[in-house]
């Protein structure tokens, strides 16, 4: 009891992003913090009680919907993508008629999916990739008629790639089976790129993408769309003694500092303020890229503002020692994401500390 009270919260300071090479967290735009700050107390799971934010919910989806390409889009502000994930994967082994169902990703997709197969009672079958991108063959061999879900990764954790998506979505077609997409990190990065992922014209079912991650958002807050409302229907729960009957999220009270600093955050930033922190990030990546490579590493990426060395050296407790926040990829190389908060002065500092060791 003694402990805590001395070690009190006041006068502590969170983590700051000056060092922060690995997360995919960042600081959260002025105009978002301002807004979570202001929401904190509401709760979008009961839409009766708190109208406001149920709204601004409403409107959460809607930009969203613009950023990923669907015009008539439906969905919600998640806790994460996480819940996200879980979310799709129910949808699929809910509307689906086997008692025996599979999902099958590639190797690349995040960990939740495990989450969510063990909750669910799924299988989840991983196909193996091609240079660190879904290979849809592989994929392939692993679809039977109890496959209820084809999952693609647009920006994945270790090694930013985006998927072949419409391919994806096609094998999902065939299958009789949803397909879903994870661009919880990449979402608002591709609206800039070249890639083939929009939502309609790759014909997806349902999308994680998350403000909190590049849209700039306060923690946790998660989006996931579908291309229509029905698509939600397998998820409905009733709820008898709240204004509205049924709920088709997975947590029930919601953070409403959440969906209001994502709709703060996109109404500052959407198209153009993304676009040029997408530029910004990108050129820095590439940046860094030019620096490993000069330096005899191997290096890959940038397809997005991600870039992964092999330094062959296992330099992280130094370099954490140091501050730097880094992490490794499963296969031990070094791994750079350039967040927002990621500027070249900061990535100037970490090679002339990668110099001197
Ligand atoms: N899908 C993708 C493609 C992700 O990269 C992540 C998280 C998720 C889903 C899950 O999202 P939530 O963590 O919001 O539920 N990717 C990072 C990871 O797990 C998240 C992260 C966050 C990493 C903070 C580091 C860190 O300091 O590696």
């Amino acid at each position: 009891m003694q402990k805590v009270q001395q070690a009190g919260i006041e006068g502590m300071q969170p983590q700051d992003f000056d060092r922060v090479l690995t997360s995919m967290c960042t600081e959260p735009h002025p105009v978002a913090r301002e807004a979570a700050e202001r929401f904190l107390a509401t709760n979008p799971g009961d839409p009766g009680t708190y109208q406001t934010v149920a709204d601004l919910e409403g409107r959460a989806i809607e930009l969203l919907g613009a950023i990923t390409g669907l015009s008539d889009p439906a969905g919600y502000i998640t806790s994460g993508g996480t819940e996200a994930n879980i979310q799709a994967v129910r949808i699929a082994r809910n509307r689906a008629e086997t008692n025996n169902p599979n999902v099958v990703a590639p190797k690349s997709a995040h960990f939740s999916f495990r989450k969510a197969a063990e909750l669910l009672d799924v299988e989840l079958r991983t196909a193996p990739m091609k240079n660190h991108r879904a290979n849809v063959g592989a994929m392939n061999e692993l679809v039977d008629r109890d496959t209820v879900a084809l999952v693609g990764v647009a920006g994945s954790t270790e090694y930013g790639v985006v998927d072949p998506i419409p391919e994806i979505a096609e094998l999902a077609n065939d299958a009789d089976a949803l397909c879903h997409v994870d661009a919880a990190w990449g979402g608002f990065y591709l609206p800039f790129t070249d890639k083939d992922w929009q939502f309609e014209q790759a014909d997806i079912d349902t999308l994680t993408i998350d403000p909190h991650k590049v849209g700039q958002a306060a923690v946790p807050a998660g989006g996931l769309l579908a291309r229509s409302a029905e698509i939600f229907d397998p998820l409905a729960i009733d709820t008898p003694y709240l204004e509205t009957t049924s709920q088709i999220t997975l947590t029930g009270t919601r953070s409403g500092a959440g969906v209001a600093s994502s709709v703060a955050a996109m109404e500052a930033l959407w198209p153009g303020g993304y676009r040029e922190q997408y530029e910004i990030s990108m050129d820095n990546a590439a940046w860094l890229a030019e620096q490993l490579e000069a330096r005899g590493h191997d290096v890959f990426g940038p397809e997005l503002p991600l870039v992964t060395a092999d330094l062959s050296v296992p330099m992280t407790d130094e370099l954490r020692d140091r501050g730097w926040r880094v992490s490794k990829t499963g296969s031990g190389e070094l791994r750079i994401v350039c967040m927002p908060h990621v500027t070249r002065s900061m990535l100037r500092s970490f090679v002339a500390d990668l110099d001197w060791f």
